[in-house]
């Protein structure tokens, strides 16, 4: 309960909640054993028994305060009937779409029906998660979805839907307002089936400038927060856009949400004075994922205190500023999480 009561403002803890981006993943060595029995990706995510124990399984390895349902952001495109698939050693690979005429045989009401197992998945693991563990559920902001149905996958520069988003703006801000029906339909099925609070992750947020930015982040992002809101006002929403820098002033300055999710690259004494001062935002995040997996014992320590020491005077989550990487030593999660649960002892200090 520590995380949800954070982030409502209802309890300033002397140590802050925590949980990890990716924190149910490769990593770990049980969710490899059950990755290895089922060769498909998205048939890990549409299996309520294995979904809901995947989601459980670094809460009972750590005690984390969050749990964050497993599944993919990349199943919004799937339930629009865009062929989407998790190829080994390449990742995602999604049929291409790029105009209007491929936007029209979109499956535009088929939320509820393909992604029902999510939401099964969700009430079994409300009635088994302990009390405690909040359970968080997410999606994909518009804009990073639409980057994976534009590029047809992962991509280094984007420059295809960047180019589309410029030279074809119609067809791309159809798109974008499939993806934010479709997003916004996805939460509200979540919420009614028991989730606690919500992330959106704008992943590739940070690659667009200011214009544009406007357009695809903030305003997408606004128009679903305010929608889930309105419908929902107690569920605390957690925003994360990584890589957007000082234009996350912005996104404070526009949006109402609850918890904005930081990425390593922001400078710490910038985010105390701006987010956390200036629009009395709770933050969430910020250790350096790389450094979790490639860094000394010591780095890790100073790091982790350092976070603690500038953010935790007010109401603060910690997390990582991107997902755990599957190289991830087990040893640096229990470093981090005996440093931030015995932070007012002063045992590490
Ligand atoms: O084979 C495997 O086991 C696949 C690895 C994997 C896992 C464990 C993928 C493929 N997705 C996931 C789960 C996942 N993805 C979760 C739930 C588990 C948890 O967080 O603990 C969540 C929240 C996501 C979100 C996600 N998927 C994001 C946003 C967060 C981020 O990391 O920026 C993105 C961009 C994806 C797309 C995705 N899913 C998987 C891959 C390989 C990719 C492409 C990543 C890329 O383009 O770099």
């Amino acid at each position: 309960m520590k995380l949800l009561r954070t982030l409502q403002k209802k309890e300033k803890y002397s140590t802050p909640p925590i949980w990890f981006m990716r924190q149910a993943g490769r990593y770990l060595p049980e969710y490899r054993n059950i990755r290895s029995k089922e060769g498909n990706f998205l048939n890990l995510c549409y299996n309520p028994k294995l979904a809901s124990e995947i989601t459980l399984q670094p809460i009972k390895r750590f005690g984390f305060d969050g749990a964050i349902l497993f599944s993919d952001i990349l199943v919004i495109p799937d339930a629009l009937g865009i062929k989407t698939e998790f190829i080994k050693n390449f990742g995602p690979k999604l049929q291409n779409i790029s105009t209007e005429q491929d936007l029209y045989k979109l499956k535009l009401n088929n939320i509820k029906n393909h992604l029902n197992p999510v939401f099964e998945a969700i009430d079994i693991i409300k009635s088994t998660k302990p009390k405690k563990t909040n359970l968080i559920g997410f999606s994909g902001s518009p804009w990073t979805i639409a980057t994976y149905i534009i590029e047809g996958g992962s991509s280094k520069n984007f420059e295809k839907t960047r180019s589309i988003a410029i030279q074809n703006e119609i067809f791309f801000q159809k798109l974008i307002d499939i993806l934010i029906d479709s997003i916004i339909e996805y939460l509200s099925y979540q919420i009614e089936a028991g989730v606690e609070i919500i992330q959106l992750f704008d992943s590739w947020s940070g690659i667009l400038p200011e214009s544009q930015f406007e357009k695809w982040v903030l305003n997408a992002n606004k128009k679903i927060i305010d929608n889930v809101k309105n419908k929902y006002p107690e569920i605390p929403i957690i925003l994360f856009t990584k890589g957007a820098g000082i234009l996350n002033e912005n996104i404070c300055k526009n949006i109402n949400f609850d918890c904005l999710a930081i990425d390593q690259n922001l400078p710490k004494n910038w985010v105390k004075e701006n987010i956390q001062n200036k629009y009395n935002k709770i933050i969430q995040g910020n250790l350096d994922n790389i450094l979790l997996c490639y860094g000394s014992k010591d780095d890790i320590k100073k790091e982790v205190l350092s976070i603690l020491s500038n953010f935790n005077e007010k109401e603060f989550v910690f997390n990582l500023g991107h997902g755990v990487l599957k190289e991830t030593p087990i040893e640096n999660i229990e470093l981090v999480l005996n440093i931030v649960n015995n932070y007012k002892c002063n045992t590490f200090v």
